[in-house]
């Protein structure tokens, strides 16, 4: 008899034959129509099973198509809500097969933005008096002890993951939602402004689909890390929190306020942090008069995710490129802020969410590990980005 592996959601039983042997896979087939009385699927050279309980259609898929599941006893875990979007997302394109290696995709991950570890350890939030450019909601400087293990996205959500969300759910942006009347706040040259049809595939500048993804509220980054779960159930993705997006940013290098040092906009940013620099300054409008770094980076708006040096934890961008949004209510400063990494939820201003990182339109200063910002969760404009998370 073939092994095979059963996943089973509320409505729907995934079966993996690992066999090519035609005889096992007529024996396993009449098992499953026994089981789940559905008739006799078929022969071929393997199969994959999907079978929906409540109707009783049936798909069949050729083995190859299985050769990159991990069995994942979260997969158990699939339900139709999953898979029915993968299996559209696949025959649109391309038919059965293309479904099946989609909804395979969607149960082992693949599409995930990649994740890297980060280990537990402590440090201090905030930026010392003495620091240039700090504001006051940069203290009390406080330690904070986070005792857990971290996944975190190693660059921020780019347009070709962000994609996939869409593809599959259908959804769409606060920007393309309300695109006839405000869109995505662009930059006109002298100020920022909703301009109407502008939204995460037309910011108004070129990105190839490896950039991060643009014009996405916090409530859109909210609603692509629920479709995250409902794919892959278990697993918690979820924005960072403040004081963990600092953790991450800072990487033990303890006080000092770029992920380069003390240097200021000196030449090191260009290859750190894809901020505002002479590139910006020559090439986009209005910025002649802008306080920049003092090198080139050859990216005036947002370079490729990655293009830039990773930080001790191998992760890229936390500075620089766009600004990401993370999941904490504002405050105006830390007094009283919790100091176990978690989101600080209660208290401050429940109509504005947290950002951090500073963006490619940014002047040296907004790019420190300690600088904080904040927009409305509905809010969107061309530097704004996220990144995901997880606790493992
Ligand atoms: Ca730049």
């Amino acid at each position: 008899m073939a092994d095979f592996e059963q996943f089973v959601g509320p409505q729907i039983v995934v079966l993996m034959v690992s066999t090519t042997q035609p005889e096992d896979i007529a024996a396993f087939a009449q098992r499953v129509g026994e089981t789940w009385k559905i008739g006799r699927p078929g022969v071929g050279d393997g199969l994959l099973l999907i079978v929906a309980k409540d109707d009783g259609r049936l798909w069949i898929a050729p083995a190859k198509a299985l050769e990159r599941v991990v069995p994942d006893s979260e997969a158990r875990q699939v339900s139709r809500d999953v898979i029915a979007p993968a299996l559209r997302e696949g025959n649109y394109f391309g038919g059965l097969e293309r479904g099946v290696q989609a909804l395979i995709g969607r149960i082992s991950g693949e599409g995930l933005p990649k994740m890297v570890a980060v280990p537990p350890g402590s440090f201090m939030m905030g930026s010392p008096a003495s620091e240039e450019g700090r504001r006051d909601s940069e203290g009390p400087v406080r330690e904070v002890r986070i005792a857990y293990t971290l996944e975190v996205g190693q660059h921020e959500v780019t347009r070709r993951e962000f994609g996939r969300f869409l593809a599959a759910t259908g959804y769409r942006t606060e920007a393309e939602r309300d695109v006839g009347a405000q869109g995505c706040a662009a930059w006109g040259g002298s100020k920022w402004e909703y301009t109407a049809g502008r939204h995460w595939r037309n910011p108004g500048f070129d990105q190839g689909e490896d950039h991060p993804v643009l014009c996405v509220s916090w409530n859109d980054a909210q609603a692509y890390l629920r479709w995250l779960n409902e794919s892959l159930p278990g697993r918690g993705y979820r924005l960072l929190s403040e004081a963990e997006w600092e953790y991450v940013a800072r990487a033990e290098r303890g006080s000092t306020p770029y992920p380069w040092g003390n240097d200021e906009g000196g030449r090191e940013q260009c290859a750190w942090a894809n901020g505002a620099d002479a590139t910006a300054r020559r090439q986009i409008a209005g910025a002649s008069g802008w306080t920049v770094a003092n090198c080139s980076d050859e990216h005036a708006y947002t370079a490729p995710v990655g293009s830039y040096r990773a930080n001790a934890f191998g992760l890229h961008d936390l500075h620089g490129n766009v600004w990401e949004w993370v999941q904490d209510v504002w405050h105006d400063n830390y007094a009283g802020a919790p100091s176990d990494g978690s989101a600080w939820m209660t208290g401050g201003d429940p109509s504005r969410r947290v950002l951090r990182g500073g963006s490619w339109f940014d002047s040296p200063r907004i790019l420190r590990s300690a600088g904080r910002n904040w927009s409305t969760p509905d809010y969107r404009i061309d530097i704004i980005g996220f990144r995901i998370a997880r606790t493992l």
